[in-house]
């Protein structure tokens, strides 16, 4: 086993430590505990050769100079932020892995046709704020204004948490490079889903990645006595969610789309009262914008319906929208290239269902991605969650192989006989 994939496991540890919570690990974008994982990414950086700042939007940063300084840079990164109650693999592993192909390099004296930086980003899942990717918005100078307003669970701003975190948000568009000083972004992540695991394979090239859109979800109807109230007169609210829960499941199966309900809290709250509002969230992604927006049209129906015959009214709020995104075909494959060569002739191909940083990159820059197995049936956002040693150093190989590969064939040692 390479000492470097020990290390990224070790260092995964170290990071896992690093949370909100007692129990568990929680870290959202512009926390202490950010602050505390950026200090720690940048001292690996730094000790891979990296020269390392932060950027505007809280992005930890690592350079690590071409053959000739100030050349093009290739991208890789991921993220450091978590959902709640998280794993340790989503997002750091792949951060990690970026470093430990930047120290390879450097160990060994090497120094390519471009440059290497290395993205930690801050804030992928929108844990804190509901709207996801902002770390990596900014690098793709995509950033809205209007999410200054965005409020996190204290009612903080997260214009207060920039200035809170040293961040001076008018300054927030420096963190886009320009796009001619970068040439395209790799990332590896774990699968985070089952296919790997059953395919009994380590590694996959990622064909292109589920557009997503989040809404947070209301439905009211009126409060009442839990005895005293009759059927025939009742507008409850949580029963008339609960339909709608289920139109969620059974819409997007029928269309071969993902939809999920991860939180739905009922008010008043009292065991004896029927809820007179329930308010809850909706995840939504498809393969393509438009199968995945037909889906949205048919559970706005649905509800609708709902209302309709239980005297309820339901409301939607788009909290986050990223349209589906393809792989560049020269970046895959050279991911496709660093799979082979770690003796895999035939690699997978799959289309990521979760999101990732890439979503917004592709903004900027074509990327591509390295999919690593996950165990336990590929549970994610979840304790559980885990990867194997040998996995992990077959996915840096495969990682250090792809780099090389868009290097191009290693330059013949001048003078050899
Ligand atoms: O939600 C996702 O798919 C990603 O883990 N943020
Ligand atoms: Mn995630
Ligand atoms: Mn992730």
């Amino acid at each position: 086993m390479s000492p470097d994939a020990l290390t990224v496991l070790e260092r995964c540890d170290v990071l896992a430590a690093v949370s909100s919570s007692g129990t568990g690990l929680t870290r959202v974008y512009l926390s202490p505990e950010h602050a505390r994982v950026n200090e720690l990414a940048a001292g690996w950086m730094q000790q891979a050769g990296m020269t390392t700042w932060l950027d505007a939007a809280g992005n930890q940063r690592g350079r690590y100079e071409g053959a000739e300084p100030g050349a093009p840079a290739l991208l890789l990164g991921s993220h450091l932020d978590t959902v709640p109650d998280a794993g340790r693999y989503d997002g750091m592993l792949g951060v990690l892995l970026a470093i430990a192909v930047v120290e390879r390099l450097n160990v060994e004296g090497v120094r390519l046709p471009f440059a290497v930086e290395v993205i930690a980003f801050g804030d992928e899942e929108g844990t804190r704020f509901g709207t996801a990717l902002l770390g990596s918005r900014a690098v793709a100078g995509t950033w809205d204004a209007d999410w200054w307003g965005l409020l996190d669970a204290e009612g903080v701003s997260l214009r207060d948490a920039f200035v809170a975190f040293g961040l001076d948000p008018e300054a927030v568009g420096d963190a886009a490079p320009p796009r001619d000083s970068v040439i395209g972004y790799l990332e590896t992540h774990i699968e985070q889903g089952p296919y790997l695991e059953e395919a009994d394979r380590a590694l996959a090239v990622v064909s292109s990645i589920a557009g997503a859109r989040r809404f947070e979800l209301t439905m009211e109807g009126v409060a009442g006595h839990a005895g005293g109230v009759p059927f025939h007169r009742r507008h409850d609210a949580l029963a008339g969610a609960a339909e709608v829960v289920l139109a969620v499941e059974r819409i997007a199966r029928e269309a071969g789309c993902i939809a999920t309900v991860g939180r739905l809290e009922a008010f008043p709250g009292g065991v004896n009262v029927i809820p007179g509002l329930v308010e809850f969230s909706l995840d939504l992604r498809a393969e393509h914008d438009d199968r995945r927006d037909e889906v949205w049209a048919a559970i706005e129906a649905a509800a609708a319906t709902t209302c309709a015959e239980r005297g309820l009214v339901f409301t939607a709020h788009e909290t986050h929208s990223a349209p589906a995104v393809v792989a560049s075909p020269r970046l895959a494959e050279a991911v496709r290239g660093g799979i082979v060569s770690t003796g895999d002739v035939e690699p997978l191909t799959l289309f990521s269902k979760a999101g990732h940083d890439a979503m917004a990159i592709d903004a900027l820059t074509d990327w591509a991605m390295l999919f690593v197995r996950c165990g336990n049936g590929g549970i994610s956002h979840h304790p559980d969650e885990i990867v194997d040693a040998a996995d992990v150093a077959v996915a840096l190989d495969a990682f250090e192989a792809t780099v090389r590969e868009l290097a191009g064939p290693a330059p013949s040692s001048v003078g050899a006989t």
